[in-house]
């Protein structure tokens, strides 16, 4: 990465951060003509100006109204880059198509990630069955009967919920489905150590990593077919 596109990176953050719409608009714009990759943008400046705004959202300095403006701004770069971001996720295809149900988890409506997660993998070439936010235990385990999908993908950003998705594997097992589907979780209150606790099958930090982990799940499938 050359300096003008890493200064160009870095002023982009602080516009997400000042909550400066046309700044950040303008920017990702620009980076786009320097050729920078669309995941990169996301994945880097905008996601990290979005823990940098959680961060003054903890220390008292922003309010619920600043995150909200927040996810608005960043949805709104969305719409620029998501064409682009479907273009270089295609590239990143699995030897076969799995059908994947996700959703985030009751009591939480961060959807940002999910929903980021959620296009990538469509456009990796999975089929998506995105069951939007706020999902409970009976509602995945109506999707797991209704789409028999190869994964269940839940994401979770509040420290609260994410000990919800022990009770879903839980629900999931009660009802005779857990050797069904493979599940993995993720989202920013999730941590690989904590996938494995609550008996996950995988875990995966961000967009690029969970295309690459279902891509595994893929390889594995096909391979015990063979
Ligand atoms: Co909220 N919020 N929020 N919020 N919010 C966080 C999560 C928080 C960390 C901020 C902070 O204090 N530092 C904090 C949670 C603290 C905790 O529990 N540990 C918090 C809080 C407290 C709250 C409320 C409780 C505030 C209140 O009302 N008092 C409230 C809860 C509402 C609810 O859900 N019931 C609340 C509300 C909101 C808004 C509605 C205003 C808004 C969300 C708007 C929306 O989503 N439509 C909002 C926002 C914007 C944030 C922050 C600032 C940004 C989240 C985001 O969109 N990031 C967030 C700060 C932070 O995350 N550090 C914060 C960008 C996005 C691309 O990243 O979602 O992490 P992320 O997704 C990544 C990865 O995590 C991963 O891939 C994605 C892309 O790379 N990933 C997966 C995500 N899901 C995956 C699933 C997978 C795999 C990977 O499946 C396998």
């Amino acid at each position: 990465m050359n300096e003008e596109v890493k200064e160009l990176m870095n002023k982009l953050k602080e516009c997400l951060v000042d909550l400066d719409k046309e700044c950040v608009l303008n920017l990702v714009k620009k980076l786009l003509e320097k050729n920078v990759s669309a995941i990169e943008i996301v994945l880097g400046p905008l996601s990290e100006a979005m823990e940098e705004i959680g961060k003054l959202y903890e220390d008292g300095e922003y309010f619920i109204a600043e995150l909200m403006e927040a996810a608005e701004i960043f949805k709104e770069a969305m719409k620029i880059l998501e064409p682009l971001i479907k273009s270089e996720s295609a590239k990143m295809r699995g030897r076969k198509k799995m059908r994947i149900v996700i959703g985030t988890v009751k009591g939480d409506i961060h959807d940002i990630g999910k929903t980021l997660v959620a296009v990538m993998l469509q456009a990796a070439g999975h089929e998506v069955i995105d069951l939007g936010v706020d999902v409970d235990s009976k509602t995945f385990i109506e999707a797991i009967e209704k789409y028999k999908p190869d994964i269940v993908a839940m994401s979770a950003l509040l420290t609260t919920t994410a000990r919800y998705m022990c009770e879903i594997i839980r629900d999931i097992e009660k009802a005779g489905l857990r050797d069904k589907v493979k599940i993995i979780v993720g989202g920013a209150a999730t941590t690989k150590e904590f996938a494995e606790k609550i008996g996950a099958d995988g875990w995966s930090a961000n967009a690029i990593e969970a295309v690459k982990l279902v891509n595994k799940l893929s390889a594995e499938k096909d391979e015990a077919h063979e």
